[in-house]
């Protein structure tokens, strides 16, 4: 599978994908591994409240080999360039609803999502919704959105949920792409909706490597000593290797500052 020319344009002018049924017959293991990962986590959950694993494919060699997966590889490959970096993954047990954000990457490094929603969602039960073209920062539109999004009941007299964004309903086995840039949440979702979360950039620039470890600095709240997880490490072959290099060569800052966090947390950080 690869995206043809039109759903490269669409990506590029609205931000968003939605691939019906792309891993459909992989959805069972997908579904049986994410459960396995968060059992095997030992991680105890506060009711009423969201959790997140991070790294999270990485912990399971079936869901590190997401990543080699022609229907997944192709996505980062064809919308980033076929050197893109992998930058973890986070598994969730979402509760209620995500407030409108927007996650821009350090450094305005091109970067997306590859998010497999593991339950039916509709509008109204926690499927994403998107502005479309809103990771267009340059756009007077955008920014008109980033500064009054989270006033809006004051600037524009209606609640989030209602504001006019448009929903991606999925059901398991779709894949939703979308850019870190764009305004995006969920509204209506119940407890303990799955979601796991691929992310990817394009490789640095040398001149923007002080902001990709920044980057993996900012990991340090998840008290990981090494960016990636074991068993994506121990499973690379040397074409997914090409997506960790950077990265591993860009991580030795990051122990000490998982040391310096686990004095300042009480436990690691749920997104
Ligand atoms: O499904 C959701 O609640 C939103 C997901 C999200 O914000 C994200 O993955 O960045």
């Amino acid at each position: 599978m690869t995206l043809d020319a039109t759903q490269v344009e669409f990506f590029e002018t609205f931000g968003f994908l939605h691939l019906p049924g792309l891993m459909a017959d992989e959805i069972d293991r997908i579904t049986a591994a994410f459960e396995s990962v968060w059992e095997n986590s030992g991680r105890q959950r506060t009711p009423g409240e969201r959790a997140c694993l991070v790294p999270f494919v990485d912990r399971d060699a079936y869901l590190s080999a997401l990543l080699d997966d022609p229907r997944i590889n192709t996505i980062p490959s064809q919308l980033l360039g076929s050197d893109f970096n992998y930058c973890s993954s986070d598994g969730n047990l979402y509760t209620g609803d995500t407030a409108y954000h927007s996650n821009p990457f350090s450094g305005g490094l091109s970067a997306l999502k590859v998010a497999f929603y593991l339950d039916p969602v509709d509008a109204d039960s926690g499927c994403l919704r998107v502005f479309p073209g809103s990771h267009r920062f340059d756009d007077s539109y955008s920014k008109l959105l980033s500064s009054n999004i989270s006033s809006s009941v004051e600037t524009w007299g209606v609640g989030q949920s209602d504001l006019p964004a448009i929903s991606i309903p999925s059901r398991p086995g779709d894949v939703v792409v979308f850019t870190h840039g764009i305004k995006h949440g969920s509204f209506g979702g119940g407890e303990g909706r799955r979601l796991f979360v691929m992310n990817f950039t394009e490789r640095c620039p040398q001149e923007l490597l002080p902001a990709l470890r920044d980057h993996v600095g900012a990991m340090a709240r998840f008290w990981n000593d090494n960016y990636y997880g074991d068993a994506m490490l121990a499973t690379a072959n040397a074409e997914r290797m090409v997506h960790l290099q950077q990265i591993l060569d860009n991580q030795d800052h990051l122990p000490a500052l998982v040391a310096q966090r686990r004095t300042e947390m009480d436990g690691p950080a749920q997104g």
